[in-house]
């Protein structure tokens, strides 16, 4: 199951439900970022050391910056 991290105010994490969405790709979503769970710890800067959301974990593949998590669902996912 794909796994987003990030709040759902965050317009970089909407736009990434939003693809999830149009590829009809279901997902699990924690709320990490300012306001949630805080960015600047270990275990965040494991998956993202630019301390920012949103992350996706797919399977054992994580990877960050919106732009590119879109073009990697829309390439894995998308028909
Ligand atoms: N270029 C990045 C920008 C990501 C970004 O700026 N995310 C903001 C939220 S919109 C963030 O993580 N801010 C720190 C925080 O919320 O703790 C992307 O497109 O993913």
């Amino acid at each position: 199951m794909l796994n987003i991290l990030g709040k759902a105010s965050s317009i970089n994490v909407r736009k990434v439900l939003w693809a999830c969405a149009e590829l009809h790709i279901p997902f699990e979503r924690e709320d990490w970022g300012m306001g949630f769970r805080h960015t600047d710890t270990p275990e965040f800067l494991s998956l993202n050391p630019n301390g920012l959301v949103p992350v996706i974990k797919d399977d054992d593949f994580v990877l960050w910056e919106s732009n590119s998590i879109i073009r990697y669902l829309a390439s894995r996912y998308a028909g």
